[in-house]
């Protein structure tokens, strides 16, 4: 509360502003001077406008000096961007995608609370051989990934905490006796896990959950922090060709020089493998993947009909992808309640629900060249059925 005896006279009435020096992003907090402290003239009104980053506790280090301000704790240790609204987008693009030809969707829709469960289950599948070989090469090979990426920092997209994970950050204390994790993921629940993890595996690690969309996650860390980002799983395998370079030249322009990336990826191999591996005799990946309706039906009041559609999967071999469909039984109006939006879904028309790329690593390091990170490493397992690559940024 500032003083009367310092506002001058001329002043008394009108507003002050005064400002700090800082960053766009303003916040204001209005202080009103009280009539008698104000002298009997009309009140002054001082109104503070100071930069957001000044009200908050402890923004990690993690995060670029000029994105600082767009973070705000959402609970200890996880962070959110200001204002961001990670549920608006769904709505859109399931209306795109489901009304393009032929229709289909974007993966990510498949991880509702279920979805993420059938996941864990497919995970476990012994048809399912990519969670089981990714891991075992981390397990052969963490020692010498983190040997040769020399960071105090690792981040990881997606999947928050797993087994994979664990050896990777169990090298980095053992070989540079502390370390920054953060995990970048869409589902608070999923760091919510990871931090109780983390905290009781690995209390030497400092913590940091990022709840966001990758791009926005890893465009926020600082480029000064030496940085491994990893992203597991072949998740990429989900990236159609406008999403593949979009996302490789996003993250190759926010890492620094002298960061590393760590990326998994399931090869090309035997159809039958491929294909069994999606088509599981237990059915779970049918249930993975048409739970996305049931998710939808919730999300837009939809009436898509499970007892209607059936799963079909295939190896399609000239884009070298497992194709992941939903094929309607019989003909089916589907309806929005909420929007103003319906189509007919054709007897044995399919949705495109999900897709699995294979890759070749050695065209993949090539593919990365482009992107300015270069191959470091390659690691696979005995029968050569997964990936698992190393690549250096070059400025
Ligand atoms: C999480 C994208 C790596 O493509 O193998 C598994 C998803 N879908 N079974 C994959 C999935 C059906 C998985 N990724």
């Amino acid at each position: 509360m500032p003083s009367k005896s310092r506002i001058p006279a001329r002043l008394r009435g009108i507003h002050l502003y005064p400002i700090f020096a800082g960053e766009p992003n303003w916040i204001q907090c209005e202080r009103s001077i009280i009539p008698e402290e104000a002298n009997g003239s009309i009140p002054v009104r001082f109104s503070f406008i100071v930069p957001q980053a000044m009200t908050q506790e402890n923004t990690p280090t993690i995060f670029a000096a000029e994105k600082r301000a767009h973070w705000r704790a959402l609970e200890p240790e996880i962070w959110s961007i200001q204002g961001a609204d990670l549920d608006a987008v769904p709505t859109q693009s399931i209306l795109t995608t489901l009304w393009d030809q032929p229709r289909w969707l974007e993966a990510y829709h498949l991880y509702d609370q279920r979805g993420s469960e059938l996941f864990e289950q497919i995970c476990g599948l012994p048809e399912y051989y990519l969670t089981r070989t990714e891991n075992a090469i981390l397990e052969t090979h963490a020692r010498d990934i983190i040997a040769r990426a020399p960071v105090r920092c690792i981040v990881e997209l997606g999947a928050g905490y797993s087994k994979k994970t664990v050896h990777l950050l169990t090298e980095q204390l053992r070989q540079r006796g502390s370390s920054i994790f953060a995990p970048i993921d869409v589902s608070a629940a999923g760091l919510r896990a990871s931090r109780a993890a983390v905290r009781s595996a690995f209390p030497e690690i400092q913590f940091h959950g990022l709840h966001a969309r990758y791009e926005e996650g890893f465009s926020a860390i600082d480029k000064n922090l030496p940085t491994l980002f990893v992203f597991l799983g072949s998740t990429i395998g989900n990236f159609n060709h406008s999403d593949f370079p979009r996302f490789f030249r996003t993250l190759s322009a926010a890492m620094g020089p002298g960061d590393f990336l760590l990326l998994g990826a399931d090869r090309v191999k035997d159809v039958k493998v491929l294909e069994d591996a999606y088509n599981d005799s237990r059915g779970v990946t049918a249930e993975f993947i048409l739970n996305v309706f049931d998710h939808i039906n919730r999300l837009l009041h939809g009436n898509f009909a499970r007892a209607n559609m059936r799963y079909y999967s295939r190896y399609n071999p000239e884009w070298q992808r497992i194709e992941m469909y939903a094929v309607a039984r019989a003909r089916q109006d589907i309806r929005f309640a909420d929007i103003d939006a319906a189509f007919q879904w054709q007897k044995d028309e399919k949705i495109l629900v999900e897709i699995s790329r294979k890759f070749d690593p050695l065209r993949l390091q090539e593919q990365l060249r482009f992107f300015d990170l270069g191959a470091v490493e390659h690691f696979t397992d005995p029968r050569e059925w997964f990936s698992v690559l190393l690549f250096k940024k070059e400025s």
